[in-house]
């Protein structure tokens, strides 16, 4: 693909839907693939940072206010991946999340739910630090047990929590990228690593149990976490035109942390695969020994096909986690 196309779509009477010709393409690509979601507040880098991941210099995620930013949606780039041969790497991009003036706040959670369903490894971008208002963004997390449901009617009778319990089967691995961090990563006068930052960050802190809820969950469902920190790239004037730059003038440091984040995600980042290790394609999944079966990508048999019931989250104590 030369260029992304939005593969989620607000349609005119604010419905989110697939784009067929987008669904239509993906369903033409017969290899695994490794699929990479970002997701996180509007205007916070996201597109930027993924174009930096596909490693293209022409085409891409478009920046900043164009005609993407006044719908909310989800945009996929398919990329021969740059590591795996035999691999394609598709990148989601979601718009507009937090944007209320484009469009109905309610399709950000939905949103949200399909990029962490749709992908094997979620970045999760915003900016900063990783404070009480980013984790408060993070609400979509605690929102995910409305909107997914793990287990289809009739397998079996279902127990409270059963679907909470079964999404960290088929949830993706979670990195947090922080961008225009400005702390030093230390911790009572000791250097620590970003993750170490991430996992302090993410402990439970005295006061009321609902103001830590995305922890929580955060802990519950993704228990494979990561955390990349990011310098703000260029002086604040350039900013606006970062995709004109070229990399002689952006920040060294940007540019060495931007370089070990899309290592980790080519190296580390798996291919899709379903409970019992079967490998997505864009057109099927293979069991082992099995052939294809239909995977159906928008079809409506994901594992998220339900039968009406709504679980409930939390049922698992949890302290000082
Ligand atoms: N401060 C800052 N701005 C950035 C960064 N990355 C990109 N931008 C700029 O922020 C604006 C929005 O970027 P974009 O990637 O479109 O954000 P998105 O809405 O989250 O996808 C553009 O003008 C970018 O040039 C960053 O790391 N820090
Ligand atoms: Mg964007």
């Amino acid at each position: 693909m030369e260029e992304p196309m939005c593969l989620i779509e607000n349609s005119p009477d604010g419905e989110l839907q697939p784009n067929q010709a987008a669904l239509a393409l993906l369903q033409s690509v017969r290899q695994p693939v490794v699929v990479v979601a970002i997701a996180g507040l509007y205007r916070t880098g996201k597109s930027y940072l993924l174009n930096r991941l596909a490693g293209k210099d022409r085409g891409g995620f478009s920046l900043g206010a164009t005609i993407q930013s006044h719908t909310k949606g989800i945009w996929m780039w398919c990329l021969p991946h740059p590591r795996r041969a035999g691999h394609t790497l598709v990148l989601l991009d979601t718009e507009g999340l937090g944007d209320v003036e484009k469009g109905d706040a309610k399709n950000d959670a939905w949103i949200f739910a399909l990029a962490v369903l749709l992908s094997g490894t979620l970045v999760y971008n915003s900016l900063g630090t990783i404070d009480q208002h980013a984790l408060e963004q993070l609400h979509y997390v605690t929102e995910l047990t409305e909107r997914i449901k793990a287990k289809a009617a009739g397998e079996g009778s279902r127990q409270e929590g059963e679907d909470s319990a079964e999404f960290v089967r088929f949830f993706p691995a979670f990195v947090w990228a922080v961008r225009d961090f400005t702390l030093q990563l230390e911790l009572d006068g000791r250097e620590i690593t970003e993750d170490e930052y991430l996992e302090n960050s993410l402990k439970r802190r005295e006061g009321p149990e609902k103001l830590d809820l995305p922890k929580k969950y955060l802990h519950q469902y993704f228990p494979s976490r990561k955390c990349f920190v990011f310098d703000r790239p260029a002086p604040r004037r350039d900013l606006a035109r970062l995709d004109e730059l070229p990399e002689a003038v952006l920040s060294p440091e940007f540019l060495e942390q931007a370089r070990r984040f899309c290592s980790h995600i080519h190296q580390q980042a798996g291919t899709k695969t379903l409970p019992g290790g079967h490998v997505v394609t864009g057109t099927c999944e293979w069991g082992p020994g099995r052939g294809p079966r239909g995977m159906g990508w928008g079809s409506g048999r994901g594992p998220w096909g339900g039968s009406g019931h709504v679980p409930r989250a939390g049922d698992r104590e949890w302290g000082t986690f």
